[in-house]
């Protein structure tokens, strides 16, 4: 995690200098601070090979404070800038709607130097007076802590879900442990996770407290919490808290009910067990003493009467009644999806190129993905012209004929304008298999102008899916401001897919829309966006998104075999067209 500590010094001096009105260093900075975080490996190995110095904007004096940060943890020439502004950058212009320059104003004006401070001003109403910032600032700030607060301490789904697997491998190499599950809102899928609960079984009935002592001896463990015969909290390095309970085989699957939670789904069946006048704890469903159900957390929903309730669903959001009554259907699985209709390569700003994305879509069992670049038109960088798009569908073309049993389908992320059209002309789109339409600025519209600006890009004729529909990144940026449930219907009215994007930090939809998606009929797309060949492996952020939206199979297009622009079917052999 040192990468982390680096970088953050080195955007701040970016930003102190910007502010000090210091031309061309603080790009310099910044470009070091990106290439450090982006790194795949400890800057500190880099550093003592003395190969920092021939990474990607790294001078020789960006490298020279790399070392010294790397060996003393801290930075001379940072702190001599930081004495001029005492204040905890960093973390302030976090907060959306808070940049380098507001933080400096607010701390001359008010005396803001973190967080706290800055919570309280906004809350007291004394940003609004501050000449050049006002009333709508002021709400953007309080807007903006709010959405910061909420992941404040918490880890994007994406990084929790690698995490607790590999912890829970490691952990099953030794043979003290029977089972190890986790619990808690990993396994609810909740998009960011606080703690990670684990739950086991021993190897041997007296094994328990053994398996707690190697749990605590982990090499990653930073600082132990606590420590139990059959119980144990450790801080991993990372920062993340894991919790570990060891419990008997014959109460794992009540142990697997209740820590998973969440606890206002618990709550409301213990309701159930209590009116069957019943017990319902952590070591199993009892009448009396006689147990119920314990082993199998399935048969816990058995013996209350309930279909079993999916993880994904138990947020006490109607799941018990539908449960009650059969009406839960079979949520989407990672297995049923069958393409990829978000995808970008080195054309415009991905990482690889397309034989390389198809081959590495091929070998994760897709059937088909739709390359859908960036085009060079209006503000749009970095992405094909007109020229290059027309090559690139004859390479596709080309590509094809030698691929066997999977396809690829032409496409193109097109902007979409302030006023809802498409930066791109329909002679263009009207080729192309599969047309996505995003925004990509101008997100702080009116909630009114923002939604007839959706509804016209979802009633364009050529556009198949709204990519990424609301822009929030979790943590980040919020969600731009729309009257949703008429997008979705105005979608569904058009056979306009709504994106369910599964990058970690975007997970857009959120599982609150993709539910109210459903509900008005509209049909989903789980894209990856995929700009290098691993990031294909985010589908499965996007299926688990999807199902805490109550997705079936047949809400989810990528479910279905590829279509060309002509209707055609185009599959791959997963299971071919039978007309
Ligand atoms: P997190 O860690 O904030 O992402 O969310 P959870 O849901 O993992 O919450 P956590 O780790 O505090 O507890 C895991 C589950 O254990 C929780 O979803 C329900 C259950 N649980 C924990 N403490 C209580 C409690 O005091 N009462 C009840 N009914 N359930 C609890
Ligand atoms: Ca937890
Ligand atoms: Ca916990």
């Amino acid at each position: 995690m040192k990468n982390d500590h680096v970088a953050r010094i080195l955007f701040e001096i970016a930003d102190l200098l910007a502010l000090d009105g210091v031309a061309f260093k603080p790009q310099a900075y910044r470009r070091a601070a990106q290439t450090i975080e982006s790194l795949g490996e400890p800057i500190e190995d880099l550093v003592a090979a003395g190969t920092h110095r021939d990474l990607p904007g790294v001078g020789d004096a960006i490298a020279k404070k790399i070392a010294e940060i790397v060996e003393t943890g801290r930075l001379g020439y940072h702190d001599e800038l930081k004495a001029k502004l005492p204040i905890d950058l960093h973390a302030l212009t976090q907060v959306d709607g808070l940049g380098p320059k507001t933080a400096k104003l607010l701390y001359e004006t008010l005396g803001v130097r973190d967080i706290s401070d800055l919570e309280r001003a906004a809350r007291e109403g004394r940003i609004r007076d501050i000449k050049g910032l006002g009333a709508k600032t002021e709400e953007k700030i309080l807007r903006g802590l709010s959405e910061t607060r909420q992941v404040e301490g918490r880890i994007l789904l994406g990084e929790a879900l690698p995490l607790a697997e590999a912890l829970i491998e490691r952990l099953s190499a030794s043979d003290l442990f029977a089972r190890i599950e986790y619990a808690g809102s990993l396994r609810r899928a909740r998009e960011t996770i606080g703690d990670l609960d684990l739950l086991a079984v021993a190897t041997r009935a007296e094994g328990a407290a053994q398996a707690a002592e190697a749990f605590v001896s982990q090499p990653d463990v930073e600082e132990v919490l606590a420590h139990g015969e059959a119980k144990a909290s450790v801080r991993l390095s990372g920062g993340l808290q894991v919790d570990l309970r060891i419990v008997p085989p014959e109460s794992l699957g009540a142990a697997m009910q209740y820590f998973t939670g969440s606890q206002a789904h618990n709550i409301a069946l213990r309701k159930r067990a209590v009116a069957e006048g019943w017990k319902l704890n952590e070591y199993g469903l009892f009448d009396g003493d006689r147990v119920l159900a314990g082993e199998e957390e399935a048969a816990i929903y058995a013996r209350l009467g309930l279909q079993f309730i999916p993880p994904e669903l138990r947020e006490d959001q109607g799941e018990l009644q539908a449960a009650e009554s059969g009406l839960l259907s079979r949520l989407v699985e990672w297995s049923d999806i069958r393409g990829d209709l978000h995808v970008h390569t080195d054309a415009s700003d991905g990482r690889a190129g397309l034989e390389e994305m198809a081959a590495a879509a091929q070998m994760r069992s897709l059937s088909y993905i739709a390359i859908t670049d960036h085009a060079k038109f209006a503000e749009m960088i970095g992405g094909l012209t007109p020229d290059a798009l027309k090559r690139q569908i004859e390479a596709i073309e080309e590509l094809n004929e030698r691929l066997g049993g999977f396809h690829v389908l032409t496409g193109i992320e097109a902007n979409i304008q302030p006023d809802g059209s498409l930066d791109m002309p329909d002679e263009l789109l009207s080729r192309l298999d599969v047309v996505i339409a995003a925004i990509h600025s101008h997100l702080r519209l009116g909630r009114d102008e923002m939604t007839a600006r959706l509804v016209r890009a979802v009633e364009h004729e050529h556009v198949d899916i709204l990519a990424h529909p609301t822009g929030r990144k979790i943590g980040e940026r919020p969600p731009v401001d729309a009257d949703w449930d008429a997008v979705f219907e105005v979608a569904a009215g058009h056979e306009t897919a709504l994106e369910i994007n599964a990058n970690p930090i975007r997970l857009d939809l959120n599982a609150d829309l993709v539910r109210r998606a459903i509900a008005v009929g509209a049909k989903l797309a789980i894209g990856t966006d995929a700009h290098t060949p691993e990031h294909f492996d985010f589908m499965r952020l996007g299926v688990l998104t999807a199902r805490r939206g109550w997705a079936t199979k047949s809400d989810v297009l990528n479910t279905e075999v590829a279509r060309d622009r002509y209707g055609r079917h185009r599959t791959g052999p997963a299971r071919p067209p039978t007309e």
